[in-house]
C-alpha cells in the first residue's frame, strides 16, 4: 500500500480483484492505496481514507453507503464494468460523487458469449464433447439428435439496449426473428416490442436476457414466466443471476415446465447450486461474457481514463445515467 503524499497528489483507492490495467496505470501525481475485498478496508487508516478523491473499481466488490461514506472528500467512482448495480448510486448522486462504468467496449464480446451460450445449450455442444471425449461415440455410435435448435425459434431478447442490440443483430444474419421486452420502447428498431414480459413468454419459445441488476430487475424471470415459455422453453441469462429466480428455474429445469438453460451469471456467485450443476440440460458458464484479454484491457483502461479526465478538469469519459456532470 503508498504512503507518501505530497500537497499536489491526488490519492486513488483500487478497490477490488487486482486488474494488471488498473493497478499499474496510476503514476504521479496520482497516488494508488490498493485493497483487494470489504474485509480489508480496515487497513486503510482514518489518514488516508481522508485524503482518497477517486475509487477505481475493479470487479463486482460491494460498493454501498458503508463503503462510500468513508471518504469525505470522494469525487469519483469509476467502476470496472458496464452494470453497477454493486455501487450505491443513489448515495453518489445525493453526495455529489460521479459514477462511471465501461459501456460499449464490451458489447460485441458480451453479445458472442450470449450468441455461444444460446447455441451450446439448444444444441448440446459441451454435453456431445463429453460423449466424444468419454469414447461413447466409438462405443455406442452418433450422438442423439438434439431437440433443441435455433431453427424455427423466434426469440424473445430481455433488455433490448446496447448489448440486447447487438444479439439482435446477431441474430437478423441468422435469419432468427426477434422481439423484444423493455419497459419503453427502444429506438432506431423495427422488432416487435412487449411492454409486458408475460404476453412475450406466451409468444416465444426463447429468451435471452440481458437486462441491468438490482432491485428493479429482481426475479423478473419467476415461476410465471418459465411455465408461459412450455416445455420447448429455454432461456439464456447473460445478465444479472438476480433477475432470475433460480429456485424456480431449477425446478422448471428438472420437472421439463421448460427445456434448457444457459447461464453466465448466478444469484450467489460464485456458488453454484449443485442442483443446477447435476442438471444434463444447462451450460453453466463462470462470468465470463467479457471475460477475453482484448475486451477486459479496454475495460481496464476504460476505467483509468475516467479518472485521469475528472482529475485533469475534464468531463467523465462514461458516466452512469444517475450521476450526470455538468459544467465540465
Ligand atoms: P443498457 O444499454 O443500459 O440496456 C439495458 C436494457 O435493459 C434496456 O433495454 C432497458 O430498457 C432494459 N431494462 C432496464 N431495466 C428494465 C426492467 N426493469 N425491465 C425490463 N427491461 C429493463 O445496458 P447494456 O450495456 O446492454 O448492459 C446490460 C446489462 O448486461 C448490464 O447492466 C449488466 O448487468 C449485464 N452484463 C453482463 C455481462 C456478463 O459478463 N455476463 C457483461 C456485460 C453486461 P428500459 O430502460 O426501457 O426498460
Ligand atoms: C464483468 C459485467 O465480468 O460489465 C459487466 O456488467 O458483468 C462483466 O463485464 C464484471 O464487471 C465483473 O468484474
Amino acid at each position: 500500500m503508498a504512503t507518501a503524499t505530497s500537497t499536489d497528489a491526488i490519492d486513488l483507492l483500487v478497490y477490488g480483484p487486482v486488474k494488471p490495467v488498473i493497478n499499474s496505470g496510476f503514476a504521479a501525481p496520482f497516488v494508488a492505496h490498493t485493497i483487494e475485498s470489504k474485509n480489508d478496508l480496515t487497513r486503510l487508516t482514518d489518514d488516508v481514507a481522508a485524503r482518497i478523491r477517486g475509487i477505481a473499481v475493479t470487479g463486482l466488490v460491494a460498493t454501498d453507503s458503508s463503503v462510500l461514506a468513508r471518504f469525505p472528500k470522494l469525487e469519483m467512482v469509476a467502476s470496472f464494468g458496464v452494470g453497477y448495480d454493486h455501487v450505491d448510486s443513489a448515495y453518489a448522486r445525493e453526495h455529489g460523487i460521479v459514477v462511471t462504468h465501461t459501456p460499449d467496449v464490451l458489447t460485441e464480446e458480451v453479445a458472442d458469449t450470449a450468441l455461444g451460450l444460446l447455441i451450446a445449450t439448444l444444441r448440446e455442444f459441451v454435453r456431445a464433447d463429453r460423449y466424444l471425449r468419454s469414447g461413447q461415440w466409438e462405443t455406442r455410435g452418433d450422438y442423439p439428435l438434439t431437440r433443441g435448435s435455433l431453427r424455427g425459434r423466434t426469440v424473445g431478447i430481455v433488455g433490448l439496449g446496447r448489448i440486447g442490440k447487438a444479439v439482435a443483430r446477431r441474430l437478423d444474419a441468422m435469419q432468427v426473428p426477434v422481439v423484444y421486452h423493455s419497459r419503453r420502447p427502444a429506438e432506431g428498431v423495427a422488432y416487435k416490442h412487449y411492454p409486458n414480459l408475460m404476453d412475450m413468454a406466451k409468444a416465444v419459445e426463447t429468451l435471452v436476457v440481458i437486462t441491468p441488476g438490482g432491485a428493479a430487475t429482481r426475479h423478473l424471470i419467476d415461476a410465471e414466466v418459465l411455465k408461459a415459455l412450455g416445455p420447448e422453453g429455454v432461456v439464456v441469462n447473460v445478465a444479472r443471476g438476480t433477475v432470475i429466480d433460480e429456485a424456480a428455474l431449477i425446478a422448471a429445469l428438472k420437472d421439463g415446465t421448460i427445456l434448457g438453460a444457459g447461464l453466465d451469471v448466478f444469484e450467489r456467485e460464485p456458488k453454484v447450486p449443485d442442483e443446477l450443476r447435476a442438471l444434463p440440460n444447462t451450460v453453466l458458464l463462470p462470468h465470463m461474457g467479457s471475460a477475453s484479454v482484448v475486451t477486459r484491457r479496454a475495460m481496464e483502461q476504460l476505467v483509468v481514463d475516467n479518472l485521469k479526465a475528472w482529475f485533469a478538469g475534464k468531463a467523465p469519459l462514461t458516466p452512469i445515467p444517475e450521476t450526470p456532470v455538468k459544467g465540465r
